[in-house]
């Protein structure tokens, strides 16, 4: 029997064409100026569905510690479990719970600061405080 080969086609030179779709990160530039539109209300802290401020987004004031019954506008889609980027324009340090009623292990997003992503906190976010 006759084995097939396969050659692999090793094409040299540089590589060129548009970045690549999947990429997530849109540049610091345009997370800059998101970041700064979302300071004119500083007392609104901006939860995103995706990473680096991007997909859906839904705005928070202090005081809603639950996020089950918080949806991103226009979706059906809540925030419980789903959050993966936050901008905190506010003063206040934003602290994300993996349980429920403030429970579980927490990460917390300082005062003037946005987390792009929120390393093992993506997509499991279910409470959150303010002070
Ligand atoms: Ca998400």
């Amino acid at each position: 029997m006759r084995k097939a080969i396969v050659a692999a086609l090793l094409i040299g030179g540089v590589i060129t064409g548009a970045p690549g779709t999947a990429a997530a990160d849109p540049g610091s530039d345009a997370i800059t100026q998101k970041s700064a539109r979302n300071a004119a209300q500083p007392s609104t802290i901006w939860l995103y569905n995706g990473m680096y401020l991007q997909g859906s987004v839904a705005t928070m004031s202090t005081g809603d510690r639950d996020l089950r019954d918080n949806q991103y506008p226009g979706t059906n889609t809540s925030l419980y479990n789903t959050v993966s980027s936050v901008d905190n324009p506010t003063s206040y340090t934003v602290r994300l719970w993996n349980g429920l009623n403030l429970q579980g292990t927490y990460l917390d997003i300082p005062p003037y600061t946005a987390a792009l992503t929120l390393g093992s906190m993506d997509n499991a976010a279910s409470s959150i405080e303010y002070w």
